[in-house]
């Protein structure tokens, strides 16, 4: 039986807007808190001790991440290499350059021939070493259009037609992988992907329209005893025969990750039969606190007594309110800020509430009303839910009604669906 630490989507370096410069090391704190989460999974492996770590993807928030956090990282793993517990690094769709082959801010690892650190950058099997004897770990790193297909191959397909043709070559790869592993090892798949049943967590926001699914069928086989996973952020096993599972991200990425549980998964694996274990870690709080004090009349009050519902000591806080333009003077900025200065760092957004009805898309006039982009950007500036997406829907929306060059990307963006010519016609002519 091998032990097994798997966990995923460090993303190491982002969400700097959530914390501030620590005076006393001059680092970022969300930094700071990404390096202690990471130090906890390490932990972990080294007091069990494990026999092999499996990283499932999304190391960085890119492939050039500054030399502070490369290095934060890699004294992290080091700690694995000093205590010769082999290690797997597979490159997700953060960690690829957006052009050309290999997992750049990894790749690292291998040129630098770090003993026991296995990149996975390509589709092929490792058999490792490990305390508890040899163990197979096929990997996938995130695949794109350019890695199986060459242009001329999909030129004047459609985008579903460029998946299926992706799908047949992934299922012809990892047969060839299957079929030359020995049943009686451990066999471990490590894959960074988006499987068709999983829900999304911050993933959606995080990388939306940048890839293709992969179904369920080709993952959920007795040919594994695992499948380690990683890309979504939300933890989840998506099947217990065998035990397919995204660990999810060790820290909240943003805001969309407030309310899921972070860990990493422990996992015994022998052949024909794992075990699995979600490790929460406690990593800082996420709260967003909406108080609507347009009706009230004593709004200061009421939005002080709202601050006291919620602990948010040491906290991300997004205090949201509404109030009416009569209120604004009533609002004391000053005791505001003084009542979130226990958060550890907090951002404050009103909104103004109008008594009057809200007339209907006023800056629609009878000129611009026919152009659906000036529609649909005004639609989208009424939708503050549609906040985080806007971007990605205009740049969607532009594509389809520019009609002629629909591209894989952008075309995911709309949920996989390919645009018959008919309809993007219609369309244009709305
Ligand atoms: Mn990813």
């Amino acid at each position: 039986m091998v032990k097994v630490l798997h966990l995923s989507d460090i993303h190491m370096g982002s969400g700097f807007s959530h914390g501030h410069i620590n005076p006393e090391t001059g680092l970022n704190t969300r930094l700071e808190d990404f390096v202690t989460t990471l130090s906890r999974c390490i932990d972990r492996a080294l007091s069990e001790p494990v026999d092999l770590v499996l990283f499932g993807g999304d190391a960085f928030p890119d492939a050039t991440p500054p030399p502070v956090v490369q290095q934060a990282f890699a004294q992290q793993f080091q700690r694995l290499v000093e205590a010769h517990i082999p290690t797997v690094l597979l490159v997700g769709n953060h960690d690829q350059h957006a052009q050309g082959m290999g997992g750049a801010s990894l790749c690292i690892y291998r040129t630098l021939g770090v003993p026991g650190i296995i990149v996975g950058d390509r589709l092929t099997t490792h058999t490792i070493n490990t305390q508890a004897g040899p163990t197979q770990v096929i990997t996938l790193p995130w695949l794109t259009h350019s890695t199986l297909l060459t242009r001329p191959e999909t030129e004047g397909l459609s985008l579903g037609e460029v998946n299926e043709i992706m799908l047949d070559r992934l299922r012809v790869a990892l047969e060839g992988e299957i079929r030359r592993l020995n049943p009686d090892l451990p066999k471990i798949l490590l894959a960074h992907l988006m499987t068709d049943t999983a829900r999304y967590g911050a993933e959606k926001f995080l990388a939306v329209g940048k890839g293709f699914t992969v179904p369920m069928a080709l993952l959920a086989r007795p040919c594994f005893d695992y499948v380690a996973l990683g890309h979504v952020h939300k933890h989840q096993i998506l099947c217990q025969e065998p035990p397919i599972v995204y660990p999810g991200s060790i820290e909240r990425v943003d805001f969309s990750e407030e309310k899921e549980e972070k860990g990493f998964v422990l996992a015994a694996i022998e052949p024909g039969h794992a075990s699995v274990e979600f490790c929460p870690l406690p990593v800082r709080a996420f709260q967003t606190i909406t108080v609507n004090i347009s009706k009230s009349d004593t709004p200061q009050q009421d939005l002080e007594q709202a601050l006291t519902k919620t602990d948010i000591t040491d906290a991300v806080v997004r205090l949201v309110y509404k109030l009416r333009p009569a209120q604004i003077e009533q609002i004391d900025h000053v005791a505001l800020n003084q009542a979130l200065s226990k958060a550890h760092t907090y951002t404050i957004h009103s909104e103004l509430v109008s008594q009057l009805t809200r007339p209907r898309l006023p800056e629609l006039t009878s000129d611009n009303a026919r152009d659906p982009v000036n529609a649909l950007a005004t639609y989208l500036a009424h939708r503050d839910d549609l906040t985080e997406l806007a971007d990605d829907i205009m740049l969607a929306a532009q594509t389809l009604l520019h009609g002629d060059t629909l591209t894989a990307d952008t075309a995911l963006a709309l949920d996989n669906t390919a645009i018959p010519e008919e309809s993007n016609q219609q369309l244009r002519l709305l």
